[in-house]
């Protein structure tokens, strides 16, 4: 079953985020190839967790900041850590504040991703990591930040790891952050 992921869907969903980032793909080639990965990976997941097979890199924790419903480029980057072997849990989007440090507490992974698409939702980027400090949680945890609205310079501002520009980059990101 690893091979049909690893030597098939991956294979296929880098490919595509490679030509999107060449300007070949336009976004909707990129978005059917996520959601056909995304598809498999329903399928294909929850079998390999039964077989007890494990080739998780790490466990991200991800999600879309409170009050803020964008979901397609937190998806995007999704699919591509799934991709590379990361095991994700995925809230969704317009999760609280208080989830984000909860889920934290509770599934301990070595990266938080935070999405955030508008400008007036951005702050609860850092309105978690404020949090996490606060509850104890910052050390344990790698926290990576993108959508549209945030840069690196935003990143350093609110005390986050790291900035995803895109989804291919966001994994590059985690790979480094990991290696640290
Ligand atoms: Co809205 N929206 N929207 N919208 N929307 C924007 C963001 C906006 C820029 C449009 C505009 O005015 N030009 C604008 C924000 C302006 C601002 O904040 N200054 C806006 C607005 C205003 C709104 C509403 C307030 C509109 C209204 O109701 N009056 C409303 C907000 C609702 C809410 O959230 N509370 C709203 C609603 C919606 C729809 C529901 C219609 C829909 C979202 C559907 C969905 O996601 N399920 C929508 C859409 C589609 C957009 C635009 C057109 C496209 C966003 C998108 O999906 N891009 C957007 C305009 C734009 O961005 N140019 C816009 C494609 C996606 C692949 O890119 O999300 O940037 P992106 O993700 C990239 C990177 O940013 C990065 O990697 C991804 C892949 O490369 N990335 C990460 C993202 N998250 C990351 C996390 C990481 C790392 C990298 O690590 C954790």
């Amino acid at each position: 079953m690893l091979i049909v992921i690893e030597a098939g869907f991956s294979v296929g969903v880098r490919a595509a985020g490679k030509l999107w980032e060449e300007g070949e793909y336009f976004l909707p080639e990129l978005a059917f190839s996520a959601e056909a990965m995304k598809s498999a990976m329903a399928v294909l997941q929850p079998a390999l967790l039964a077989q007890g097979v494990s080739n998780s890199k790490g466990r991200v924790l991800i999600g879309t900041v409170q009050g803020d419903i964008h979901d397609i480029g937190k998806s995007l980057v999704t699919t591509m850590l799934l991709a590379n072997n990361y095991e994700v849990i995925d809230l969704g989007a317009n999760v609280s504040h208080d989830t984000f440090v909860a889920e934290v507490k509770a599934r301990k992974p070595q990266i938080l991703g935070m999405s955030a698409l508008l400008t007036t939702t951005m702050s609860g980027q850092g309105e978690v990591i404020r949090l996490l400090v606060e509850h104890g949680l910052r050390d344990s945890v790698k926290v990576i930040v993108g959508g549209a609205p945030t840069t690196s310079g935003w990143a350093t501002e609110i005390g986050a790891d790291g900035h995803g520009e895109n989804a291919v980059a966001a994994v590059a990101l985690a790979n480094r952050l990991l290696e640290d």
